[in-house]
């Protein structure tokens, strides 16, 4: 069942340009689209409402799948202007809200956020200083990149830490084994990249390929595909739901791909696994995830325990541990920058937070 979708703009944002579809066709339970306990009690305290999960954010409206099928709703305008305001909570994908069912042909309006077991936060890309949260309520984070010229690294690390400080189990996925011509030395790499960090490399083209992915595939957990643009996330999708739901990009000769999907949305596997596709990102800058950074960088983290000075940057100071592991083989040097850098961004984005909070900015707007 559909909501009214001609409803006026809330909020003052404007509405995507392509239309919302409904993808489930069948209705699940709570418990079956991944609603906790904690979740569960909390929407007690509204019982007059009804409570669903967001499968796609179009900015004015929100497609829902709710224990009657897949609704079209909107959200109350002072939610979103809360949110602005930074007051309160914006519904991304994967947030379980309570909404409520106004006239005859019912108009669905959200009214609230319920509490998140976990989400995925970067800064914002380009605009000010503000977060985004990229998914709520997520177990698993696949993080796709491809074994070509794509594969970085460092901006692996920073996909790991995001993960880590989200509270989900990131698994590297490491796509197009066809165009590497070392897969091996690549699988690896990534391995030594993060705490006991999975890693699977598949061609997401290929239905027996991707059955790699099974052990994630847990009925009722959530899994989000992130990674930058023409990785194959979407071809995954596609393979893992067994039915070509996404488009996928075609395929350039570079290699690379151009960004074929624009929104994020939640789908349920045949398994009832939840999966979220999401547009290739440009861009992943940090947002308070010291404890994700050590935990992705737990090596580097335990050697800098013996260096002489607390506050030492690894850089040039004497006694400096990790450069000594460095120069004695154990540590990777890229690595350890990689760690600088990250630590040095997050360090920058405290100052800037504190500076803003002064000037009694906040720094919150156009939360989404
Ligand atoms: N050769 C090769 N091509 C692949 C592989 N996996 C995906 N592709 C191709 O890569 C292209 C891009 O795939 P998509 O699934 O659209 O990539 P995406 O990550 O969803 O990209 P965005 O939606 O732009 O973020 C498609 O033409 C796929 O067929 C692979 O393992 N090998
Ligand atoms: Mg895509
Ligand atoms: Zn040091």
């Amino acid at each position: 069942m559909v909501g009214d979708r001609s409803s006026p703009p809330s909020g003052g944002e404007e509405e995507l340009a392509t239309p919302i579809e409904e993808t489930t066709g069948s209705a699940l339970s709570l418990a079956e689209l991944g609603l906790t306990e904690a979740q569960r009690e909390a929407a007690k305290s509204t019982p007059e409402l009804e409570v669903g999960r967001v499968a796609e954010d179009r900015r004015i409206h929100f497609l829902l799948y709710t224990k009657g099928g897949d609704e079209v709703a909107e959200c109350l305008p002072e939610l979103l202007r809360d949110a602005r305001k930074g007051l309160g909570v914006r519904p991304v994908v994967g947030d379980f809200v309570v909404f409520r069912r106004i006239g005859k042909q019912p108009l669905v309006v959200i009214e609230g956020v319920l509490p998140r077991k976990s989400q995925f936060v970067r800064k914002r890309a380009r605009e000010g200083l503000d977060e985004q949260v990229v998914a709520a309520n997520i177990d698993v984070v696949l993080v796709l990149t491809a074994m070509t010229e794509e594969f970085n690294a460092r901006r692996l690390e920073r996909y790991l830490s995001l993960s880590a400080e989200a509270g989900a189990v990131p698994v590297l996925v490491l796509t197009k084994p066809d165009l590497c011509v070392t897969p091996d030395e690549i699988i690896a790499e990534a391995g030594t990249l993060g705490r006991d960090v999975e890693v699977v490399s598949i061609d997401p083209r290929e239905a027996e390929s991707v059955e790699a992915l099974e052990p994630w595939l847990v009925p009722g957990h959530t899994l989000a595909l992130l990674g930058s643009s023409g990785v194959g996330k979407s071809t995954l999708i596609n393979r893992l739901l067994g039915q070509s739901k996404q488009l996928e990009g075609e395929v350039r000769k570079d290699g690379k791909g151009r960004h074929t999907t624009t929104t994020r949305h939640l789908f349920v596997s045949p398994s009832k696994a939840m999966l979220i596709d999401t547009p290739g990102m440009r861009e992943l800058g940090l947002w308070a995830a010291e404890s994700g950074v050590r935990e992705t960088f737990h090596d580097v983290d335990e050697i800098a325990r013996g260096c002489r000075f607390l506050d030492c940057s690894h850089e040039h100071e004497p006694g400096c541990a990790v450069q000594a592991s460095v120069a004695a083989g154990a540590l990777d040097a890229g690595r350890v920058e990689g760690f600088r850098k990250l630590q040095a961004e997050l360090g920058e984005l405290k100052t800037q937070l504190a500076r803003s909070r002064k000037r009694g900015r906040g720094g919150k707007k156009n939360r989404r």
